[in-house]
């Protein structure tokens, strides 16, 4: 699978690429990642990217002529591929979009600077726009490297283990279980004893159980979605009523 990356900043995209997980993808050929800057499709003496928006007000836009030009150029016209705009106007990306968008073969992501796209971006060259949530960033650079690692991850084979991706979290649809490893006494905080027990059906039980619980207590949200036994939903029916506390920050799903 290819990304082709369009930034001002295509330097900060390396440190991470270069990274465990992804350096291997990339050298075994799984995914290929082209960056592309912007600024080398400027026609103009002074190489300029923004200029002053119509109508007057603060801030600077993102002319449209070398995104255009530098999109076109790599991608044709029109290009065949999704363009995703990274953009704090985009529907919030989740694992739920990764499991589509890894379908493709090849998909370009457009990474913004200063305060705002020329709205022709959006409308003729964007054909999709994803945020990835409801914080103020400098540039769509690290939003092109979330969505990057998220679909990337996906790829049959970029995990060492096969089914190494349906274990996480977000896969399964409920919270990761608390997990402990060596010593089994730390600070006098001990591990579980059913995880010493070496009984693997209570184990399995017990880490379902509290999958369960932290997701009605962190994540009430998500239970909605999740797959679930009738033996979980049991569980759930038989626990004391009242979800999770309200966290300062979930003011999630509205
Ligand atoms: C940026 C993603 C775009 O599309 C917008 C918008 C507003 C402010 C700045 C930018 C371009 S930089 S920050 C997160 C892209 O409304």
């Amino acid at each position: 699978m290819r990304f082709d990356v369009f930034t001002l900043f295509p330097e900060p995209f390396n440190p991470y690429l270069e990274t465990s997980i992804l350096q291997r993808a990339r050298a075994s050929g799984l995914v290929e990642v082209a960056l592309h800057d912007i600024r080398s499709f400027t026609t103009d003496r002074h190489h300029v990217t923004d200029d002053m928006p119509y109508g007057g007000g603060g801030g600077m836009v993102m002319k449209p002529e070398p995104l255009f030009a530098a999109v076109e150029s790599v991608l044709g016209s029109p290009p065949a591929c999704p363009v995703v705009l990274l953009t704090p106007q985009g529907r919030i990306f989740n694992q739920q979009r990764a499991l589509q968008l890894v379908l493709e073969p090849r998909i370009a992501l457009v990474c913004g600077r200063y305060e705002g796209f020329d709205e022709r971006i959006r409308e003729h060259l964007a054909t999709e726009e994803l945020s990835i949530g409801d914080y103020v960033l400098t540039g769509g650079e690290l939003p092109a490297l979330v969505v990057i690692d998220a679909v990337a991850r996906l790829i049959p084979g970029v995990l060492g283990d096969p089914d190494g991706a349906m274990d996480d979290s977000h896969a399964s649809g409920l919270l990761e279980y608390p997990q402990y490893t060596r010593p089994a006494e730390f600070r006098g905080w001990p591990v579980p004893e059913v995880l010493l027990s070496g009984d693997h059906g209570r184990i399995a039980r017990w880490r379902r159980e509290q999958a369960l619980l932290r997701t009605r207590q962190k994540r009430p949200d998500l239970l909605d979605r999740a797959r679930l036994t009738p033996k979980d939903l049991k569980f759930l029916a038989g626990l004391e009523p009242g979800a999770g506390e309200p966290s300062p920050d979930q003011d999630r799903e509205a």
